[in-house]
């Protein structure tokens, strides 16, 4: 654990890791392999001490004509900006075969890793992935609306509250009523 600096530590303890959540989601080719596939390289060279929520399927938001997607989180310790978060993860999302420029937006895709939470911090900045400029917010701007990374998140903080008004993200999941969510056994 990196968040206490009292008492006695292991000499290479980083006390500058934060503590990050991850959404991942996939609803092309192999859905469920390719969110284990990204676990293991988020843990194996990512983030320290992770560990990944159940794996959920969900009905399809925003673009309602696609497959069902596999969806989960993931949470662990970062040292290094919300920028380098983001250049690992879009590295991992190109070598499990995702490719931004033949997508559809909010379609289908065989991975997406968005950060969801980064400690408290709220970040809103221009940022570039795959050489593209996009618009980088923590919390995620839908979080709120989405039963799907919720409900993983929460599975693995349920105390998590929303950094910009404190309020529980516990409170948002039952507004959602409506998007189906099951578990799916592995
Ligand atoms: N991602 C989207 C759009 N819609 N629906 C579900 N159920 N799960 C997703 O991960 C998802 C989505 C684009 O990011
Ligand atoms: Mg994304
Ligand atoms: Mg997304």
């Amino acid at each position: 654990m990196q968040e206490s600096a009292s008492g006695r530590q292991p000499a290479d303890t980083d006390f500058s890791a934060i503590e990050v959540i991850l959404g991942l989601g996939a609803n092309v080719g192999d859905p469920a392999r390719n969110i284990l596939d990204a676990f293991a390289a988020i843990a194996g060279d990512v983030l320290q001490e992770a560990v990944l929520s159940s794996l959920y399927v969900t009905e399809p938001q925003d673009v309602k004509a696609q497959p069902d997607f596999i969806n989960a989180s993931c949470r662990g310790f970062f040292s290094g900006s919300a920028f380098d978060l983001l250049k690992k993860i879009s590295i991992i999302e190109h070598s499990l075969g995702r490719k931004r420029a033949a997508e559809t937006r909010r379609g289908p895709r065989s991975i997406d890793i968005d950060i969801l939470l980064f400690g408290s911090m709220i970040i809103e900045a221009g940022a570039e992935v795959d050489g593209e400029g996009c618009w980088l917010r923590i919390p995620h701007e839908r979080l709120k609306l989405r039963k799907f990374a919720l409900v993983p998140m929460l599975e693995l903080k349920p105390e998590a509250a929303d950094p910009v008004t404190g309020e529980p993200f516990s409170n948002f999941v039952k507004k959602l009523d409506q998007q189906g969510i099951y578990k799916y056994d592995i």
